[in-house]
């Protein structure tokens, strides 16, 4: 079952979306020249000004941003209002020590809960839906991104956040929930969880599963809409571009469309940055068309995707991208935190007791990411007591929590213990099967 939020733009002709788009695209290149001085400089630097801008052809021959562009601005470099009109704030990973922030004027909330109301809607969402969001709320874009969306709805939301399975169960039952919303491997570990307590299915009210934030598979699909009786749907976003919201599967679960009357999505190949044309995999990168606070011109997303542009059954014409295959950086999703090996090597750095050899060993267990660092102590280290090791193990522990917000588990290896490359160091073991 879909319905549309916005059947006027998610279903117009591609003729009247290319006019809007086109039209949008002068506009921002205008604004984004005259007020981000990033922007201006990288223009000139390629001998663009905005008025060589006049039609959809043209975006190619705008500047790349990239997460680097982000961090070499940080932290309001590229807003292109005065902080004074952005009201609200998020954050998200860097690829070091500081994170990417992005600032969102009024209008930006208000287009942002309309977006997310259309994937609510899409999805089969209404106002009679309960939706009980197990996205962490805070300075990612996952908890507040999607509670606007649902009020804008006007569903009833239950503002959770993640974690405290036992009391998700409970308010699952007592609420009525029907649409869970989470990322997918919350979600499994929440469904093992209902049934290792016996917990009936036929006296949960779930129909809908909004599950995004990390990579996921068909295979993932199928379990969860088996476990939990309900019809699970993708939902792609990222900070730098709005948050969730970018794109959402519709019922015929046949990749996501992309709101392309705010985004232009483009494939690119990561090497030539050249575009590709449509059906071929490559890196996805967007252009906000109506952002205000922070707009962002041909962003480089590094996930890997593809995009499709026959018309869909259910009679949208935005396009599709599959759901993302992978990254062409080493970006990991960690219970849905991202988290670099960079930021995890400059934490052991930090110490000075380890050497910077390393090694992420990355598992599913009980359906919940578990993530080990073993890293090898330094020489002098090595000699220590057992009490002097349990103790830093606990130190790099706590720092890696209170750094990147995830928990790890601390290995102490002998010095020269772990394996050497040659040629690229292999930092990263991920074993997870999704
Ligand atoms: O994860 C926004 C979001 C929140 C999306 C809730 C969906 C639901 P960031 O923390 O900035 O934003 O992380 C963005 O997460 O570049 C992808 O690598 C990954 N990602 C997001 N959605 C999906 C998805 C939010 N459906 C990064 N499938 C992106 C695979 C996803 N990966």
């Amino acid at each position: 079952m879909t319905s549309y939020w916005d059947a006027h733009h998610e279903t117009m002709s591609r003729d009247q979306l290319a006019e809007i788009q086109t039209k949008r695209l002068k506009t921002l290149v205008e604004r984004v020249y005259t007020s981000v001085p990033f922007y201006r400089q990288a223009f000139q630097e390629k001998g663009i000004t905005p008025g060589d801008i006049k039609s959809l052809e043209d975006l190619k021959s705008l500047p790349f941003t990239t997460k680097k562009d982000l961090r070499d601005t940080y932290p309001f470099g590229l807003f292109a209002v005065p902080r004074s009109e952005i009201v609200r704030m998020h954050a998200s990973s860097g690829t070091t020590g500081k994170p990417i922030v992005v600032g969102y004027t009024k209008k930006d909330l208000d287009t942002w809960s309309d977006l997310v109301a259309r994937c609510f809607s899409m999805a089969g969402g209404t106002k009679e839906d309960v939706v009980q969001n197990a996205y962490g709320y805070g300075l990612f874009t996952g908890g507040l991104g999607i509670h606007y969306g649902a009020e804008r709805l006007g569903a009833t939301i239950v503002p959770i956040s993640g974690g405290n399975t036992a009391r998700q169960i409970m308010l699952m039952q007592d609420f009525q929930t029907s649409i869970l919303t989470c990322t997918p491997s919350y979600a499994l570990y929440l469904a093992d969880e209902i049934h290792a307590a016996g917990v009936d299915l036929g006296t949960l009210h779930l129909k809908v599963g909004i599950f995004g934030a990390e990579p996921w598979s068909n295979n993932m699909r199928r379990q969860l809409e088996e476990k939990l009786g309900i019809r699970a749907h993708d939902i792609y976003g990222l900070s730098e571009v709005l948050g969730p919201g970018v794109a959402m599967e519709c019922p015929c679960q046949n990749g996501l469309h992309v709101f392309e009357d705010h985004f232009i999505p483009e494939i690119i190949d990561p090497v030539t940055e050249q575009p590709l044309p449509y059906g071929e995999k490559g890196e996805l990168v967007f252009t906000t068309l109506t952002k205000e606070g922070f707009p962002v011109i041909r962003y480089r997303t590094k996930d890997i995707s593809t995009l499709y542009p026959e018309v869909c059954e259910c009679g949208r014409t935005h396009l599709r991208m599959e759901r993302i295959t992978g990254r062409t950086d080493d970006m990991l999703i960690i219970r849905g935190v991202n988290v670099f090996p960079s930021q995890i090597e400059s934490v052991l750095l930090e110490f000075g007791e380890t050497e910077p050899h390393y090694l992420l060993v990355v598992d599913r267990k009980a359906s919940l990411d578990d993530l080990e660092i073993q890293v090898e102590l330094s020489a002098n280290m090595f000699s220590d007591k057992i009490a002097g090791l349990e103790v830093l193990e606990r130190r790099l522990r706590e720092r890696i929590l209170s750094v990147l917000g995830i928990s790890a588990k601390i290995k102490l290896v002998e010095p020269k213990s772990l394996p050497r490359s040659e040629g690229k160091a292999k930092r990263v073991i991920d074993r997870r099967e999704l």
